[in-house]
């Protein structure tokens, strides 16, 4: 999905008013793709809104760091999206932007239900090819109908026995946004695999690393456990923060399993 074309209209369609034929003739060859998602599958994606519910269902942080991977791999530009904070009151807001700090993407509070961050949101899509993502239940679907309700796209309860989405978008799906603009509407999921990625390339996709890297002691620091090391010296000035690089660890100790 996603995949740009030479398209090469029918003689017999060609022409008509608008010059745009009636739709009917052959792709003649598939045009390099400027970025390709595995999960969901789509090409030439510019930029990822990645959404996660601050309660029902309560945010997976190490998904979002995965999904966060992914994007930094394909070089799309990133919204993180923080919903239903209609759910939450202050305090628990408060504490999730505290523990967040510093974060290195733009981060947007929302509320699909009460329409808050949405006139942000629909700036940031304008003219753009967007995907969502994030684990089922989340609001993605929810969000683009408030940024766009014509799409009416389906919506679910989530469920109380089990705190979890009912995986109510089946396909991901390109939807036109107006006047300019696309946007994948995309099935929750709830894991996602490294797979690919060298534990030597991850410090080089946590983008508040880059201004450490290359000060480390040693000039091949795992930023584990060598000394001299510059990320964790930013980590204890509090410049880099400790869930991220709690993250960082996690990741690369998987990636150091699959490695052998
Ligand atoms: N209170 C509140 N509920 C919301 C908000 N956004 C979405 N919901 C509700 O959360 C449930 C799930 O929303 P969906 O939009 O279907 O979630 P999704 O991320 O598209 O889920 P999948 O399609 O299963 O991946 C629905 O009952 C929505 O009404 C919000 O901002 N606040
Ligand atoms: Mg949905
Ligand atoms: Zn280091």
């Amino acid at each position: 999905m996603g995949d740009a074309v030479l398209f090469q209209p029918d003689e017999i369609n060609a022409g008509g008013e608008s010059g745009a034929g009636e739709g009917t003739g052959v792709i003649e060859k598939l045009l390099p793709r400027r970025s390709y998602l595995s999960r969901p599958p789509v090409a030439n994606i510019e930029q990822i809104v990645l959404v996660m519910a601050l309660k029902d269902p309560s945010p997976d942080w190490q998904l979002a760091g995965r999904i966060l991977l992914q994007a930094g791999r394909e070089g799309l530009k990133v919204l993180c999206c923080l919903n239903k904070v209609d759910l939450v009151d202050k305090a628990e807001k408060n504490s999730v932007s505290a523990m967040l700090e510093p974060f290195p993407y733009p981060l947007l509070f929302t509320s699909a239900e009460r329409g808050v961050g949405i006139a942000h949101l629909r700036e940031t899509l304008q003219g753009r090819t967007t995907v969502f993502a994030g684990p089922s239940g989340a609001g993605k679907s929810s969000l683009l109908n408030a940024v766009q309700p014509d799409l009416a796209l389906k919506t679910g309860k989530v469920s109380d026995k089990i705190g979890r989405g009912r995986h109510i978008t089946r396909h991901a799906e390109l939807l036109p946004l107006r006047p300019a603009g696309f946007v994948v509407d995309t099935p929750g999921f709830s894991r996602l695999s490294l797979a690919g990625l060298k534990s030597d390339q991850l410090a080089g996709l946590f983008p508040e690393f880059a201004s450490h890297l290359g000060r480390c002691t040693f000039r091949d620091c795992s930023h584990i456990h060598e000394p001299g090391c510059a990320v964790r010296d930013a980590v204890t000035a509090g410049e880099i923060s400790d869930c991220r690089y709690r993250q960082y660890r996690f990741f690369w100790k998987e990636l150091i399993a699959e490695e052998r």
